[in-house]
């Protein structure tokens, strides 16, 4: 693609590719020379509203980032060393099929894909590679880093990830903000719930950390991490003690009421007041103002379910509107998640036929660390010989970095990065091959917030050598010799394909958006995507599975204070001005955030002689993150919150805070506890100003 120098600037519509709720409808203007120039929110998406977050309105300068990778890159000294070399793509894609084809002979499972959402579209995303990696026969990925718990706890409930449509919470009369800063990550929800405020509506945020979201909301519950269930329990023992229930919606849209009654029973506010280390009247009045309130709406998100019990919590939670009928109103309900109201043909995408009679194994995501580093056994199979990894990030954002960077580490591995920067995940690599961002490729979105399918043009063309990751996957395939006829298909034909006929493809590509036809209360009467049809407060599956049928509070593998050495409980919830590790190395947003970040208790602080702005080391058994101090009542008395993701050799002595992580995972999901983990913290001697060790 060449452009005239004097042309005209022109605009492409896009999508935000990023993993956030918000999913956003993106106007790019590109200059003459084929620069993006500027990224806008389109005005004509409801959603989106005209208005994009901080990150991604500095999508160009990411884009255009003087680091960008523009070439292939070939290891040349020892692994970890940083030293690579450019090469041109046949020479490094023969390579590369030259060190597959003998591992693939062995056993393919040796090879194993590594991908989470670095974009979140249909076609990027799994399309292509997934094709590739079900030719091969490779192991499987279970893609549990950010959101499978609460995914299986809303299904075994709801049936479904689905819930209220994110447009109607401006007409709710009480709002509850359930473990979610909405503010630093669900940006375009919040617009709603000011509208509900200022038309009255009471709101509520339920989180352990005085977040910027918490104080706008009228009320802040902050409760210790992981007792959410426990929560929820008593909010229902005091609707039942009360009878603020709505009998005719619980006997017939729901299974297990008289289960769930007891179980409820035996949690009065006292007991969960113990639990949670809040005011026993604090939940008293919560109870209150749901159980009276209507309509009454809860923003629930992936922030309280990283802990042990994160499942149940869920559980627990999405029963609450069943009980009070708030289903029965668009403005009342619960959201999670929207996802599941999207009617992606992901067969027809990712072609697991691919694998015919074979089964490989599955390997979870948030275990890789510890999966590098074991040898083959009858259990495991065969040893990791082989990563490609695409679309994330895991040496910065998987769980004890220290396993995972030894994995990753190891000289004996062979690994592919496919990826726009030098990450520390890409300093690991044998082999990194330059990917194309947003703004240069096609693609299709589904979202977890709301209910519109997006399609994403290329605004600008690759950047260097950069290729798509489809391409990549396909040059991949022919030089495996796969010959099959999908791997000759386009991005376009992918996109088209992504929702056949459910989607008028010729409207998306005029408007660049288009409304899924969900109803305005999708569970008015009854009718949830369950087994039973009802609302499942007692779980046929999950009993099957050896389970309790009914949620329950599960405490934290970690308990605040049970371990004497390492007395504090950590979170580390997203830092607002990066997405997750993505734009750290972007210099307007680090600048914003300055350094990582610890906040701590002046209760926490005082008695470690830790001051404000101190530099401090976060430990424990697992490792040690080094990072400053903020003193502040932010965090709770006995809880820390270290913010953000930073890649690890931006931060302080090359560490993150998934240092101190653990592999451990949750009750339902099998997902990764990152908010599940207690910690010491000890000042450090201060290194000089703008100096990094
Ligand atoms: N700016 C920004 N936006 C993002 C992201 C980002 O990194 N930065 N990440 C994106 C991704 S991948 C995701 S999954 C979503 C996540 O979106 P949300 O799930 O809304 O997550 P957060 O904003 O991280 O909010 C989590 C909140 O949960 C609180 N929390 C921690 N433990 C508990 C607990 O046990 N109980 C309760 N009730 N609260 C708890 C934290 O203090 C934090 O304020 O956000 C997306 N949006
Ligand atoms: N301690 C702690 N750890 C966490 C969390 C937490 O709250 N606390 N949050 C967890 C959560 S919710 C999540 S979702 C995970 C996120 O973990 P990841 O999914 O790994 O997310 P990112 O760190 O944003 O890394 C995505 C990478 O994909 C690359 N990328 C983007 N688009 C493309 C593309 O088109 N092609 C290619 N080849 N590459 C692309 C980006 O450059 C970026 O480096 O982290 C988890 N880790
Ligand atoms: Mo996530």
């Amino acid at each position: 693609m060449t452009f005239a120098t004097n042309s005209p600037l022109r605009t492409v519509r896009g999508a935000c590719p990023h993993d956030c709720p918000d999913t956003c409808a993106l106007i790019t203007t590109v200059d003459g020379q084929g620069r993006a120039v500027r990224v806008q929110g389109d005005p004509d998406h409801r959603h989106t509203d005209g208005a994009l977050c901080t990150k991604v309105s500095r999508y160009a300068e990411r884009t255009h980032h003087p680091d960008r990778l523009l070439t292939p890159m070939r290891r040349v000294g020892p692994k970890g060393s940083g030293q690579f070399e450019p090469v041109g793509w046949d020479e490094a894609l023969d390579a590369i099929a030259a060190r597959l084809k003998p591992i693939a002979a062995r056993d393919p499972q040796a090879i194993v894909p590594y991908s989470y959402a670095g974009t979140m579209g249909l076609v990027q995303g799994e399309s292509m590679s997934a094709r590739f990696f079900h030719r091969l026969g490779a192991s499987l990925l279970d893609r549990t880093i950010c959101a499978s718990a609460g995914a299986e706890g809303l299904i075994h409930t709801l049936g479904a990830k689905v819930g209220m449509k994110v447009e109607h919470f401006a007409e709710s009369r009480l709002i509850l903000i359930w473990g979610s800063n909405s503010i630093a990550s669900n940006l375009h929800f919040w617009r709603l719930a000011q509208q509900a405020k200022r038309d009255g509506a009471r709101l509520v945020c339920i989180d352990p950390r005085r977040s910027e979201t918490a104080d706008k909301c009228h009320e802040h519950i902050a409760l210790r991490p992981g007792t959410d269930a426990a929560l929820a329990l008593a909010l229902m023992h005091e609707l039942v003690v009360h009878d603020w229930l709505d009998h005719d919606y619980i006997g017939r849209h729901t299974l297990g009421w008289e289960k769930l009654r007891e179980r409820a029973l035996q949690w009065p506010p006292e007991r969960a007041a113990g639990v949670c280390g809040v005011p026993v009247e604090q939940i008293r009045q919560l109870a209150r103002d749901y159980g009276t309130t209507r309509p009454a709406a809860i923003r629930l998100n992936y922030g309280m379910q990283r802990v042990h019990g994160g499942g149940n919590a869920v559980r627990a939670i999405a029963c609450l509107p069943a009980l009070v009928g708030a289903w029965r109103h668009r403005a009342g309900g619960l959201l999670l998640s929207s996802s599941g109201f999207f009617p992606v043909r992901r067969a027809a995408l990712q072609r697991p036929d691919l694998l015919g009679e074979r089964q490989p194994r599955t390997l979870n995501m948030s275990t890789i660390g510890q999966d590098l580093l074991r040898g083959s056994s009858p259990g495991f199979g065969p040893r990791v010989e082989a990563l490609i990894v695409y679309n994330s990030n895991p040496v910065a954002v998987a769980p004890q970095s220290p396993q995972v960077a030894a994995g990753f580490g190891r000289e004996d591995l062979f690994t592919v990065v496919l990826e726009h920067f030098r990450t520390d995940t890409a300093d690991l690599a044998d082999f990194i091959l330059p990917a194309t961002t947003q703004l240069e490729h096609w693609d299709i979105h589904a979202s977890y917030g709301h209910t519109d399918v997006l399609l994403n043009r290329p605004a600008i063309a690759p950047q260097g050598q950069a290729r798509t990751n489809t391409d990549i996957f396909r040059a991949l395939a022919r030089r495996m010799g796969f010959d099959d006829p999908c791997f000759d298909e386009d991005d376009e034909t992918l996109c088209r394909m992504a929702y056949g006929d459910a989607v008028d493809f010729e409207r998306l590509l005029a408007q660049g958006h288009v409304t899924l036809p969900v109803p305005d209360a999708p569970f008015a009467d009854g009718g949830f995507p369950t087994p039973s049809g009802r609302c499942e407060f007692d779980s046929a599956r999950l009993s099957a599975l050896g389970l309790d049928g009914l949620p329950d509070h599960i405490p934290n593998h970690e308990v605040a204070g049970s371990d004497p050495d390492h007395p504090l409980a950590m979170i580390s919830p997203p830092a607002r001005n990066f997405l997750n590790s993505s734009f750290v190395n972007v210099q307007s947003l680090r600048d914003i955030e300055g350094e990582p970040w610890l906040e701590i208790h002046p209760d926490d602080a005082l008695p470690r002689d830790i001051g404000d702005g101190q530099a401090v080391r976060v430990f424990n058994r697992r490792g040690e993150y080094h990072c400053r101090a903020r003193v502040s009542t932010r965090a709770r008395p006995g809880v820390v919150n270290g913010l953000g993701i930073w890649w690890r050799k931006l931060g302080m002595n090359g560490t993150n805070v998934n240092e101190v992580t653990s592999q451990r995972l949750t009750d339902l999901g099998r997902a990764p506890v990152f908010y599940d983990c207690c910690v010491e913290v000890a000042p450090l001697p201060d290194p000089a100003p703008g100096v990094r060790p």
